[in-house]
């Protein structure tokens, strides 16, 4: 039973190691984790509320059943903004920012987070997962926290995770020591934890990108994609970020979404940078690999409007850097 380590237990070993922590980064971090203990309840139930034909429709009593979507939104909010522990909020489902409603007092942290990323695989049973970061605020203590506070350079981040919602229900996080996973136990209700100090396996062996697109990227790109078949990769492409970040994390390999031709309104692919990109990226970097948007790294870039898109290139290191050759033309 030593062994056994809650997810609780491990964000306070963690905690220790910052002698000068006032303990509030940790309990939002547990905050989260019982956002997606719920949320992963939710998920599961999602195929049986279809046959009743309850979701986005009326449930018995006349009201409205939210999409999952937005209930994952719904879910961390109200779990999340009444703590006095954050200043604000950012969600990929809200045009705005998420102000803290002034009953509750503001904290020191900015919560971003894509609520439930892949969900158009929802009616298939397909994983899907929620990503977030969290960044200390840059305006005054006290005040309510700005759309500033939540536009920092990736650079910033204090903590950042995922969790998937899958055969089983993992919990991914890192506050810059290191990567952790935890497998969600429900017979107790406890995320456990299973992979301690993840490293990405020095041998790729998957390339994940949406292959059905190639006509409408750049030659570079395709290119590139040549030469990732040539080394007799696998191909595996889920469509749920989490889903296929976290096996190449685990396995080895690299995703990429690149810009493309494809939407004249999307020229910089389909990904988000504060939701998506910036919080794998940190995971990425803390794992031993890296993420690029084919030009710079991820985490480098100034953040202009909360739903800005970026291409990304993330995962093996070598991978990443042989993509950035190819698209600046280094490569023969
Ligand atoms: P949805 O939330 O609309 O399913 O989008 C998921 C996603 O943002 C990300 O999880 C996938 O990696 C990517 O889109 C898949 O996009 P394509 O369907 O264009 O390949």
């Amino acid at each position: 039973m030593d062994k056994v380590i809650t997810i609780e237990r491990h964000i306070l070993e963690q905690q220790k190691q910052h002698p000068e922590a006032t303990g509030a980064l940790t309990s939002i971090l547990y905050d989260i984790a019982l956002a997606a203990k719920v949320i992963a309840r939710e998920t599961t139930r999602a195929a049986l509320e279809d046959i009743l034909g309850l979701t986005g429709s009326m449930n018995v009593q006349g009201e409205q059943v939210a999409r999952l979507d937005e209930y994952a939104n719904t879910t961390i909010v109200r779990l999340n903004q009444f703590t006095g522990r954050l200043a604000v909020m950012a969600s990929e489902e809200m045009p705005d920012i998420i102000p803290i409603p002034d009953e509750y007092s503001v904290g020191r942290y900015c919560l971003l987070f894509d609520p439930l990323d892949g969900s158009s695989n929802i009616d298939y049973s397909v994983s899907i997962g929620t990503i977030f970061s969290l960044l200390r605020r840059q305006s005054p203590d006290g005040t309510p926290g700005t759309v500033e506070d939540c536009l920092q350079c990736g650079r910033q981040i204090v903590a950042a995770g995922y969790v998937l919602y899958g055969p089983s229900t993992m919990f991914v996080y890192s506050d810059g020591n290191g990567v952790h996973g935890f497998t969600l136990d429900q017979t107790v209700g406890e995320f456990l934890l299973t992979h301690p100090n993840i490293v990405i396996p020095s041998k790729a062996q998957f390339y994940s990108v949406n292959q059905g697109y190639e006509r409408y990227w750049a030659r570079e790109i395709q290119e590139y994609t040549n030469r990732l078949q040539q080394m007799d990769m696998k191909l595996r492409y889920i469509g749920s970020l989490v889903a296929d970040f976290h096996r190449n994390l685990l396995g080895g390999g690299i995703f990429y979404y690149p810009a493309d031709l494809r939407d004249p309104k999307k020229p910089q692919g389909k990904l988000r940078l504060l939701y998506e990109a910036n919080p794998l990226a940190f995971l990425s970097e803390h794992s031993g690999g890296a993420a690029s948007d084919g030009r710079r790294p991820i985490l480098d870039i100034e953040p202009t409007s909360l739903h800005q898109r970026t291409p990304l290139f993330i995962g093996d290191k070598k991978l990443v850097a042989m993509a950035e050759d190819y698209i600046r033309g280094a490569m023969p």
